[in-house]
């Protein structure tokens, strides 16, 4: 009997996978490949793509230890076609398959290239997730704006995580954000960073490969430490747990020179290519709570990160639809300055987060938003060519969960269903949650002149320029009355400086 194909892309690497569970060791192929209409619709980091490879090889080498017949293209096969849809033909004129099945993709091109590909696949729900597209819907629906906080409640209540037996919030509160607002540590140090792992056979394999191939794009590949087998991510979150999960919750917004990690979990990578699931890393922070080795803000913290924000961020994009990461609501169409791929910036603090993010293909949530993403919404910058940036430069970007991120959380170029204002603020935030002012050529205190903070400027700039959309939104109704009560040469003098950082930016200086 001919079997049908089961594809399974490079971010489905979990052995409870809906298109697995619906097919048949006896008679199926399952089938992988490494291709260049991936590895190319954008130039993904190089760290990304050896990521995804070595842990792609190793899942199917797993796969085929389960009794599973694999059929597994190599980037450098000569018969290789590089296309998702090209590799599933391939393997049916291979086996004589005239049927594919797969889980959803989490992209809509890809989504597309499947059900209208010379081999139709037939999509099952992706199951991975906590929230399902029906619900999530459910809960949008008649809602007029979708604020996560609501959602998570939601989401606690269905999973019980941190729940007490009369359905109130663990410790009688929903969410002890206002505890996780702690500056940066003096004493931090990369030591309390996440589990690294030395390459082996396989993955060196992949290293020469992606060196090979991608060695002249963007990003780093050295000194490659990701794990990329499940056992190894298991291990990364327990280390996390042990380690770094009693200080996350403080320090979740800190930002330190040289320390890109801090606290972090380090665990998105693993979590978006199906190496971890949502519901086995909650429960590891919640047993850490329940055993008192962690406080409970940074257990609550972490859990509503994964079953608040990350099935948030995924229920919009798939509710919003295919034109959702083309939105561009602020009509903003400055170009992504040069410095975001070289660092060679005198903001240091875009310096540091640019160069972890070349290094190490991350950067954490704050850096992302308030320092790279603010920047890019205080200057005006074209939001599509920012979130090719996200996809690009990060080891845990697929569209489902960077574009909300980008398009919505960050650049509120989706006029505000993520976020209900825009993420915006000058060098004094940045200031009181990092020490980068301090190394800083720029001075935070100075607000107009030269030598006065790009992010002062331009926040004020940002602010005038949007008046009509903004200031009667009552969450920004305070920053307009500052403004105004600054005297007119003031804010003349402001916004001359401002005019003056985005002519240098436009004429390719160095800002
Ligand atoms: P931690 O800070 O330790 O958080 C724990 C976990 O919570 C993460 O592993 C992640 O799975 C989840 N999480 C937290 N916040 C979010 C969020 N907003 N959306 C989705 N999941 C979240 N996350 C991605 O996974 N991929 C992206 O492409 C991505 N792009 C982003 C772009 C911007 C502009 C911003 C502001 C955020 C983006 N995020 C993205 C969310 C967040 O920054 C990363 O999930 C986080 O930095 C990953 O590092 P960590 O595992 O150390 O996370
Ligand atoms: C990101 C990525 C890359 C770089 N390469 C591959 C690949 O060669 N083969 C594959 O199956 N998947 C790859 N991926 C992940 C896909 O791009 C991802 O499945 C879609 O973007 C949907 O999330
Ligand atoms: Fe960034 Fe401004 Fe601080 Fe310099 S002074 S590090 S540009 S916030």
């Amino acid at each position: 009997m001919v079997g049908r194909l089961i594809l399974v892309l490079g971010d489905q690497l979990s052995d409870d996978l809906s298109a697995l569970r619906e097919g048949s060791k006896d008679t199926d192929t399952v089938v992988m490949a490494e291709v260049r209409a991936e590895t190319d619709y954008v130039a993904h980091h190089p760290r990304k793509i050896a990521f995804l490879f070595a842990a792609m090889r190793k899942h199917a080498d797993h796969l085929r230890r389960e009794g599973w017949t694999v059929r597994y293209t190599t980037l450098d096969d000569p018969e290789n076609t590089h296309s998702i849809p090209g590799e599933l033909l391939r393997a049916a004129h291979a086996t004589g398959a005239t049927e594919a099945i797969g889980t959803e993709p989490g992209e809509f091109r890809l989504i597309s290239a499947l059900e209208d590909g010379p081999l139709p696949v037939h999509l099952f729900p992706d199951d991975r997730f906590l929230c399902d597209h029906t619900t999530f819907e459910a809960w949008a629906g008649g809602r007029k704006e979708l604020r996560m906080e609501w959602f998570y409640r939601d989401m606690r209540r269905r999973t019980g995580l941190m729940m007490d037996a009369d359905g109130r919030p663990a410790g009688d509160k929903w969410n002890y954000d206002h505890d996780n607002r702690k500056p940066a540590p003096d004493d931090v140090s990369d030591a309390d960073g996440p589990l690294k792992f030395e390459p082996d056979e396989t993955t060196q394999a992949v290293l020469d490969l992606v060196r090979t191939t991608f060695g002249n794009r963007y990003g780093s590949l050295d000194g490659f430490w990701f794990a990329t087998d499940r056992p190894g991510a298991l291990k990364a979150l327990d280390h996390f747990v042990a380690r770094s999960l009693p200080k996350f919750g403080d320090f979740q917004d800190a930002m330190v020179t040289g320390a890109p990690f801090l606290y972090h979990a380090i665990l998105s990578v693993y979590l978006n290519a199906g190496l971890l699931g949502w519901r086995e890393v909650c429960e590891a922070a919640e047993r850490a709570w329940k055993d008192g080795n962690v406080p409970i803000n940074a257990a609550e913290g972490f859990i509503r990160q994964i079953i608040g924000w990350r099935e948030y961020i995924r229920g919009v994009y798939f509710l919003e639809g295919p034109d959702y990461p083309q939105r561009n609501e602020l009509g903003h169409s400055r170009d992504l300055p040069d410095f975001y791929w070289t660092a060679e910036t005198d903001m240091h603090c875009v310096a540091e987060c640019v160069t972890a993010t070349m290094e190490e293909a991350y950067a954490h949530h704050i850096q992302r938003l308030m320092v790279t993403g603010n920047f890019g919404l205080l200057a005006g910058l074209d939001p599509q060519q920012v979130s090719e940036w996200y996809l690009i430069v990060y080891a845990d970007a697929y569209e489902w969960v960077e574009s909300p991120n980008v398009i919505g959380m960050s650049q509120f170029a989706d006029g505000g269903v993520v976020g209900s204002k825009p993420y915006v603020s000058g060098g004094n935030y940045i200031n009181r949650m990092s020490d980068y002012c301090k190394h800083c050529s720029y001075s935070v205190t100075k607000k107009t002149g030269d030598g006065a903070c790009p992010f002062n400027l331009l926040y004020w700039h940002f602010l005038d320029r949007h008046r009509d959309r903004f200031q009667s939104n009552p969450r920004m109704a305070q920053m307009y009355r500052t403004w105004d009560r600054m005297d007119e040469d003031r804010r003349r003098t402001v916004i001359a400086d401002g005019d003056r950082i985005l002519a240098r930016l436009d004429a390719g200086e160095r800002v």
